[in-house]
C-alpha cells in the first residue's frame, strides 16, 4: 500500500491517499494489488458457486470476500504504472494498482457489493457496462449518482442477473479517465446449463484501448481522439502481450471488449471461429456462421468460440495493419520505389550518419537496431524463430499443441513444424512469367513504380 504514496502524480496522489481512514478502510475488504503485468493463472473460486474461470491476458481476477452470501469486492481507483511492453512504462489510471483492473467474475444470481475508493487527484464513477441492474447503480456521474469525491468510497450494490460477457469504466471525466486507461473486465459464468452457453476448455478475456505517449514521455496526452500511437490488448503491446496457449482439440473462448475510439477487426489465423456471445448476451445458435474475422465496433463486445484442431503458432491480431505496428514518425514519405544512391552518396559526405528507410519497403525497420529515444517501443519488432516478425501494437500468437496439459497454460515456445511443412526457397528452374496485354500481344516490360505521397494531409494514426 506504501507505494500508492510514490507513484505517478505524487502530490495528489498523497492528499487523497491521506484523506482515506485506516479505520474507513479496515471495515472493507482488503483491495488486492497487483504489481504484475503477466498472465496470472486463471482464479479458482475459493468460496460461492463453482465455475470454470477466465483467463485475463496480462492481467488477473479480483479476489473477494464472501459477507453473508454476498460477494464483496473492493476496486481502488489510483494511478498506477504499467509496462507497456519490455522498455516502457507508462504512468496511468487505473484499478488495484493496473491498468486494466482486475477482472470481476461472478456468477448468475450473485448478490455482489463493490467498494470503490478513489484515490484519483478527481472525482470518478464506475459503469457496469451491460448490466442489468437498479438504475441508481448504473455509475453515471451526475445522472444516477453523485461522483465519488476524492478520497471518498462508494459502494455500489445489485445482483448479476444475467450470465455473459461485460467491462466495467468510469462515467465521470470519460474521456480523460480512459484516455488514462481506467477500465476493466466483468464476467458472469451461468448458474446452470445454458441452451446458448457451452463449456469451454480455455477462456481467454482482454480490453482493446490506445494511448497517445510521445516517445520520451511517461504519460498518456488524454485529448488525442484519433491519433493514437499505442494500440494495446489490456493496455500491451507487442511483444509485451502474452500467447495464448492451448491444447489441441480444446473448445477456446476469446472475450474482447473495445474501449478505443476506433473499430478493430481481430482476425485468427488456421481457425474458423463463431461469435457466441456479445455485451447483450449470448448469441442464439441459429445466428451464428463461420468468421476468421470480427469487427469490434467502440464500446462492443463479442465473444468468439473454436475448437482449436490445427496445431502450430497461429497469428492473432487487429486486421488494420496501423494496429500492428508501435510508434512511428508520422509523416513519413512512401519512398518505394524510389532510388535515392546517388542521392545518398551526396548526403553523406555532409552528414555521415545518414540514412535512407524505406526505399524497399520498411521490412528493413523489424531487424534494425536503431538507438531509441528513452521509453518508446520499436514500430516493428519482435523475433520468432525464423527472424524478425515486424510487428507491434496489437498482436500476439495463439499457440496450439496436442501436449499442453489441461490447465496448463504456460507458454510451451515456439512450434516445431513436421519436416517438410514449412515455406522454402524454391531451387528449381523458374521461367520468366508470360504478360500478356488484353489485345493478346506481348506485354512491354513493367517500368520502375513510382509511388509519392499524395498530398500532406495524409494519414496520421499510427
Ligand atoms: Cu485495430
Amino acid at each position: 500500500m506504501d507505494r500508492r504514496r510514490f507513484l505517478g502524480h505524487a502530490t495528489l496522489g498523497a492528499v487523497a491517499a491521506a484523506s482515506v481512514s485506516r479505520v474507513a478502510i479496515a471495515a472493507l475488504p482488503e483491495p488486492a494489488i497487483q504489481h504484475s503485468a503477466q498472465t496470472a493463472p486463471p482464479l479458482t473460486p475459493p468460496s460461492g458457486r463453482p465455475y470454470n474461470p477466465v483467463v485475463t491476458l496480462n492481467g488477473w481476477t479480483a479476489p473477494w470476500r464472501m459477507n453473508q452470501g454476498v460477494k464483496e469486492f473492493h476496486l481502488v481507483a489510483e494511478p498506477v504504472e504499467r509496462e507497456i511492453a519490455p522498455g516502457m512504462v507508462a504512468r496511468l489510471w487505473g484499478y488495484n494498482g493496473q491498468s486494466p483492473g482486475p477482472t470481476i467474475e461472478v456468477v448468475e444470481g450473485d448478490r455482489v457489493r463493490l467498494f470503490v475508493t478513489n484515490r484519483l487527484p478527481e472525482h470518478t464513477s464506475v459503469h457496469w457496462h451491460g448490466q442489468r441492474l437498479p438504475n441508481g447503480m448504473d455509475g453515471v456521474g451526475g445522472l444516477t449518482q453523485p461522483q465519488i469525491p476524492p478520497g471518498k468510497t462508494f459502494v455500489y450494490e445489485f445482483t448479476a442477473r444475467r450470465p455473459g460477457t461485460f467491462m466495467y469504466h468510469p462515467h465521470a471525466d470519460e474521456m480523460v479517465q480512459m484516455a488514462m486507461g481506467m477500465m476493466g473486465f466483468w464476467v458472469t459464468h451461468p448458474r446452470q446449463r445454458h441452451p446458448h452457453i457451452s463449456d469451454a476448455d480455455r477462456d481467454f478475456c482482454f480490453l482493446l484501448n490506445a494511448f497517445d505517449i510521445d516517445p520520451g514521455s511517461l504519460v498518456p496526452k488524454v485529448n488525442t481522439m484519433t491519433d493514437f500511437n499505442l494500440w494495446t490488448w489490456n493496455s500491451r503491446a507487442f511483444p509485451g502481450i502474452d500467447t495464448l496457449n492451448v491444447r489441441k482439440g480444446d473448445r477456446v473462448r476469446v472475450r474482447v471488449g473495445n474501449l478505443t475510439m476506433t473499430n478493430h477487426p481481430i482476425h485468427i489465423h488456421g481457425h474458423e471461429f463463431e461469435v457466441t456471445g456479445t455485451d447483450g448476451g449470448p448469441t442464439r445458435p441459429e445466428s451464428r456462421w463461420p468468421e476468421v474475422t470480427t469487427d469490434i465496433a467502440v464500446g462492443q463486445m463479442r465473444q468468439i468460440e473454436f475448437i482449436a484442431d490445427e496445431e502450430g503458432d497461429w497469428a492473432m491480431h487487429c486486421h488494420k495493419s496501423h494496429h500492428t505496428m508501435n510508434p512511428m514518425g508520422h509523416d513519413v514519405p512512401t519512398l518505394i520505389g524510389i532510388d535515392h544512391r546517388g542521392l545518398v552518396g551526396r548526403i553523406h559526405q555532409a552528414e555521415p550518419e545518414y540514412m535512407v528507410m524505406g526505399e524497399r519497403g520498411m521490412a528493413d525497420m523489424g531487424e534494425m537496431e536503431m538507438p531509441l529515444p528513452e521509453q518508446t517501443l520499436p514500430m516493428m519488432t519482435g523475433q520468432g524463430p525464423f527472424g524478425a516478425i515486424e510487428m507491434g501494437g496489437m498482436f500476439t500468437v495463439l499457440k496450439v499443441r496436442r501436449d499442453q496439459k489441461p490447465g496448463d497454460y504456460s507458454d510451451p515456445g515456439w512450434f516445431k513444424h513436421p519436416a517438410g511443412t514449412v515455406a522454402h526457397e524454391w531451387h528449381g528452374a523458374i521461367g520468366e512469367p508470360a504478360r500478356k496485354d488484353t489485345d493478346g500481344k506481348p506485354a512491354q516490360p513493367a517500368t520502375e513504380l513510382d509511388v509519392r505521397k499524395p498530398d500532406t494531409h495524409g494519414h496520421h494514426g499510427h
